[in-house]
């Protein structure tokens, strides 16, 4: 299974309006320097004092946007980062914190970037360890902080997160999040499956040419943000949740995997440059370039491919490795999916997490017959085209490949188990307004299922099939009737 969702994203211009306060930073020159790297750990693996330097580095951080909410070492400048391209300022003049990247092939470089001057910023917030934080702790050193994973593929060590981010008491607690989660939501095998056999089109989405979500974005973390809730769900506030930077820190730590399971070479990205502005008491990382037009100053893609130049390595133990590649490589022998074979590729990677697509009463089913064709084909993509209703809320995309004859139910499982060929999960509508500058953003939905389109061909040339594409909304606010369209292409040659 191989596949690339495409989805037309746009962002949010997120205004926060002026105070008397004074603007945190001014832009100095820029520094690069190589330091020492250190570990990132799992976050339920840290010692007493490095969980203490952790809090205290976020106290302090805290306390600094309290004083002043422009101080761009502060928490609020650096969750802003995420999705606030625009600030007005004090003095009336507008200040540019940054854009996150979704639905293209910055995703893992651009949070990569964004966790890089977090931990920076939280080493600097005390190393010498003689400030006492609004919580009334002085110290520990902050000095050799770095960020902690949450291994989201893991049983929780609370009650559905980490116990760190569960302390009622705590700076890194968030009283709204959906703290009844059935975890582990997402299988290990398939992110394993994601990380050893997909190429960079479909793990890192797609480039600046035709953008589209790749498969751990659209069917790992777009459900997971759903799925953790309150600020979690929506890209402009997503990052004011602490758990954030530990949630994504395990996709950066992928992303890693990736890179060396494969090769920075097929990074398309790798030149561009990553939008944010950052204070410049933060070294740039080693080969760093200002861009030329000025403004964003989290440097390139390709600054941050060696991650022990840039500060920093994942320390894995025994509990937190992925499934091996040889014990992956059997969902990649899966040729009798639509002959006697009673689950698809997809439905089998799912099975060992909590996640599963049209589990709800579908808001929307639209079909479409072909016709089997004789050869096996270059590609095959459905489109779908949002309608009514569906500019404001966040919904699930599945798509079924199926006999004609037989149709979809919510409840029929084994239907569901054997035809189910692909998801796309969409979050984040509160954003719009922006897009990134040079990428052009689809107005719809795709999704890729060539590889299943030719295990169909096959097996049954010639015969009548059915694509059914069901869509769930996932908060059920809206209230409308939704509406949109399905398009089924498939073609001998490349183009789509
Ligand atoms: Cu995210």
């Amino acid at each position: 299974m191989k596949a690339l969702p495409y989805i037309f994203f746009v962002s949010c211009i997120f205004l926060l309006n002026c105070s008397n306060e004074q603007q945190g930073d001014k832009q100095a020159p820029q520094q690069t320097y190589e330091k020492k790297a250190l570990p990132r750990k799992n976050i339920d693996s840290l010692t007493s004092d490095e969980q203490a330097a952790y809090l205290h580095a976020w106290a302090i951080i805290k306390e600094r946007s309290q004083k002043n909410f422009y101080d761009t070492s502060g928490y609020m400048w650096q969750s802003s980062v995420h999705d606030s391209p625009a600030v007005k300022l004090p003095d009336g003049s507008k200040a540019y914190p940054g854009m996150c990247e979704h639905g293209t092939t910055l995703f893992l470089p651009w949070h990569r970037a964004e966790l890089y001057y977090l931990e920076q910023i939280l080493q600097q917030t005390d190393p010498d360890g003689k400030i006492t934080d609004i919580k009334g702790h002085t110290g520990p050193s902050t000095r050799n902080v770095t960020i902690p994973y949450w291994n989201w593929l893991n049983k929780p060590s609370g009650r559905t997160f980490p116990k760190m981010f569960e302390d009622t008491a705590s700076v890194l607690y968030r009283p709204k999040r959906f703290h009844e989660l059935d975890t582990p939501l997402i299988s290990k095998d398939l992110v394993a499956y994601q990380v050893y056999f997909l190429d960079w089109l479909h793990f890192g989405g797609g480039p600046a040419e035709s953008p589209g979500f790749g498969n751990p974005e659209a069917q790992v973390h777009n459900p997971m943000h759903n799925a953790v809730g309150d600020d979690m769900s929506e890209t402009t506030t997503a990052a004011l949740d602490p758990i954030f930077y530990s949630f994504h820190c395990y996709f950066d730590q992928l992303y890693e995997l990736w890179l060396e399971n494969h090769s920075s070479d097929q990074v398309t990205s790798s030149g561009y440059y990553l939008r944010g502005t950052q204070p410049s008491s933060v070294a740039r990382p080693v080969g760093y370039t200002p861009p030329p037009k000025g403004g964003q100053t989290m440097g390139q893609v390709k600054n941050y491919f060696d991650t022990r130049a840039v500060g920093y390595y994942y320390e894995i133990g025994k509990g937190d490795s992925l499934p091996s590649k040889e014990f992956t490589m059997q969902f990649t022998k899966n040729d009798k999916q639509f002959g006697a074979e009673e689950k698809s590729l997809y439905t089998k990677l799912l099975e060992k997490g909590g996640y599963r697509p049209s589990s709800d009463p579908a808001s929307l089913i639209l079909v479409k017959p072909f016709v089997v064709p004789e050869d096996s084909v270059k590609y095959a993509y459905a489109f779908f085209s949002p309608g009514d209703g569906l500019d404001t809320t966040n919904y699930q995309v599945d798509l079924y490949l199926h006999p004609g004859g037989t149709a979809f139910s919510v409840s029929n499982t084994a239907f569901k188990n054997k035809y189910l060929v692909q998801s796309i999960c969409i979050w984040g509508k509160g954003h719009k307004g922006m897009s990134m500058e040079g990428m052009s953003m689809p107005a719809t939905v795709s999704l890729e299922a060539t590889d299943e389109f030719n295990s169909i061909v096959a097996l049954h040339k010639k015969a009548k099939w059915i694509v059914t594409l069901v869509v769930t909304e996932r908060e059920k606010i809206s209230g409308q009737k939704l509406s949109g369209k399905l398009d089924l292409r498939f073609a001998n040659n490349t183009k789509r």
